[in-house]
């Protein structure tokens, strides 16, 4: 089974949890657009649901398959968000923000009354870390704000490096019109603690840390799909 059958094969899962009605939140990334196309599918069979996009090019494609969508102001409270995520770890703790849309994710995500995040088991992790931790931050001020991220790690005892994305030689740009930092420090050993780290930094809009989240997790393998609870 490739990776693409294993992201629509956890899309399809998923799709269990949408009902008649439903004001959903809509995720980023390949699996989250999976999920997408076999929404569409859905309400071309008549369900009735809007959701709410968490980036322009998720909303770019609703809009292109028919799904109805909102704007978050005016649908301010959700009953279901489906995305995908960079790793989860046992507890469903989780690293997001490689697609650059951590922003929009977090706050659709907390505003939803449950959060399934939809993957292929490469995903799974024993702890977050592997993947570097995007930082959202403001361009302003921002080798400030690196140092800062910088000295929050070695308080905390890892050693490593913070890059800012770049995109096509030039500084990616998230939706919200902020930058990305990657910080690559290897094994979070206490995510909360450095959840608090970051927030405490001015500079730091949001990092891609999803700390008690997650309602479940519906991961497909090549044995098939399983559902993971906190
Ligand atoms: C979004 O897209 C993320 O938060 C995560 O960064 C990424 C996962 O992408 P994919 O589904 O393409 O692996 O869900």
């Amino acid at each position: 089974m490739s990776q693409d059958d294993k992201k629509t094969a956890a899309a399809r899962a998923a799709l269990a949890y949408v009902e008649d009605g439903m004001r959903l939140g809509i995720g980023t990334g390949s699996t989250a657009e999976a999920f997408v196309r076999l929404l569409a599918e859905k309400v071309g069979d008549g369900i009735n649901v809007t959701g709410v996009p968490t980036s322009e090019r998720t909303a770019r494609l609703c809009v292109e398959l028919g799904v109805p969508l909102a704007t978050l102001d005016e649908m301010p409270r959700l009953d279901l968000t489906v995305d995908g995520a960079d790793e989860i770890d046992p507890q469903l703790n989780l690293t997001k923000g490689g697609g650059g849309a951590l922003l929009r994710e977090k706050i659709v995500a907390h505003a939803s009354e449950m959060l399934v995040i939809i993957a292929d088991d490469s995903k799974l992790v024993p702890a977050l870390g592997a993947f570097p931790l995007p930082i959202e931050v403001n361009p302003f001020g921002l080798e400030a704000t690196r140092q800062s991220i910088v000295d929050a790690y070695t308080e905390l005892g890892q050693s490593g490096e913070v890059r800012l994305r770049v995109r096509d030689g030039q500084p990616f740009e998230t939706d919200g019109g902020h930058l990305i930092l990657d910080a690559s420090f290897g094994h979070i050993s206490d995510p909360k603690a450095l959840s608090d780290a970051l927030h405490a930094i001015p500079g730091v809009v949001e990092h891609g840390m999803f700390i008690g989240m997650a309602t479940l997790a519906v991961v497909a393998g090549s044995d098939g799909v399983r559902t993971l609870e906190a």
